[in-house]
């Protein structure tokens, strides 16, 4: 077994089960206890919001906020585990309801940049070098609500301040083309790295790609992860699954479609990712049907089947891929990898 990445998700994929048609069916986990939980699954990093740090952080200052998440950096090191990433978590306070840093409304932009600012403070507290920015209320649900092109100058702005304020982090993009929104102004990796270029320190400025937001712009993730890779862009993953154009599901990697997660995997590996210290993150839920002392599995599992995948992607016979390829045959191609995803 392949042993040589490192994994990474985040405690709010081990949660209750609410949905928007119903509540909680499984009760809370507190975060310590989640924390244990992660060296047994396999996990060594953990991804982080900046309230999943510091909970009700806009009611704390400045140095409170940064004592509390020195404490939270000392319940990772007595666990062994590392902070892979913290997010501005900018969609829950009611100053965000028209976006953040594309809102409307001048205070409550400067409410998202101040919070931005709090959030690079819990960066440094728990000692990471990465910022995942999921960009989620910065959108519309009809288009004359708000003005696309002043929109995209307002996410440089917001970006270019957090560059300023904490020069030692890189920032990661995660681009979703909607949900919550009905539009976002971030929809695909092409226009995350386009924002990068636009900014004052481009080379500090690349993409989180989740496979699950690709799919729902109707595009093909492992592509979209070769698209970064060219641009020497992909900070980080966030592998899982989805079933079509729906709402994001965030399923167990490879559970719907094992040729595409095998695709990802495969151009993963070609590229050495994790070489430089990037980890494979998922982004996954349990089914809102598990029982509360199962509702880990989908952790475990997508863990395992990403290992799996890799042994499939290293045993497939690359000569014959290659001659395949140079005969134009692709119909036999087809077959060759259908047949070693089925173990034939
Ligand atoms: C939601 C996003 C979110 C980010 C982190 O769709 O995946 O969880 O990854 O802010
Ligand atoms: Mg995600």
């Amino acid at each position: 077994m392949p042993g040589e990445y490192r994994f990474s998700f985040g405690p709010w994929n081990i949660h209750e089960g609410a949905d928007p048609f119903g509540p909680t069916v499984r009760d809370s986990i507190a975060f310590s206890k989640k924390l244990k939980m992660y060296k047994q699954l396999g996990f060594d990093g953990v991804q982080f919001h900046d309230d999943d740090a510091v909970p009700d952080m806009n009611d704390l200052s400045p140095e409170q906020i940064i004592k509390k998440a020195e404490e939270v950096k000392k319940m990772l090191d007595d666990e062994g585990l590392v902070a892979e990433f913290v997010a501005p978590r900018v969609w829950e306070d009611a100053r965000t309801i028209d976006g953040a840093y594309t809102s409307n409304d001048p205070a409550c932009r400067e409410y998202a940049k101040e919070r931005s600012r709090r959030m690079l403070d819990i960066t440094d507290a728990l000692d990471t070098k990465l910022v995942v920015l999921w960009l989620a209320r910065e959108g519309t649900y009809i288009r004359e609500a708000k003005n696309s092109k002043v929109a995209v100058d307002r996410i440089v702005e917001a970006i270019n301040d957090m560059l300023t304020y904490n020069p030692r982090v890189k920032i990661a993009i995660e681009p979703k083309p909607n949900e919550p929104m009905d539009q976002a102004y971030i929809p695909t990796t092409g226009h995350a790295l386009a924002i990068a270029y636009l900014t004052s320190e481009p080379e500090r400025v690349g993409v989180n790609i989740e496979t699950a937001h690709t799919i729902l712009a109707g595009l093909d993730p492992s592509d979209e992860m070769g698209f970064a890779l060219a641009f020497n862009k992909l900070f980080t993953v966030h592998l899982n699954d989805q079933n079509g154009l729906k709402f994001d599901e965030d399923k167990t990697f490879g559970s719907v479609d094992i040729r595409r997660a095998f695709n990802q995997v495969r151009l993963l590996d070609r590229y050495d990712y994790g070489k430089s210290g990037e980890f494979v993150g998922l982004d996954v839920k349990a089914m809102r049907t598990q029982k509360q002392e199962m509702a880990t599995k989908h952790l475990a599992n997508s863990r395992m089947i990403f290992l799996r995948l890799v042994e499939l992607v290293r045993s497939l016979d690359q000569d014959k891929v290659e001659k395949l390829i140079v005969e134009r045959d692709y119909e036999e191609l087809d077959m060759l990898i259908i047949n070693h995803l089925m173990g034939r």
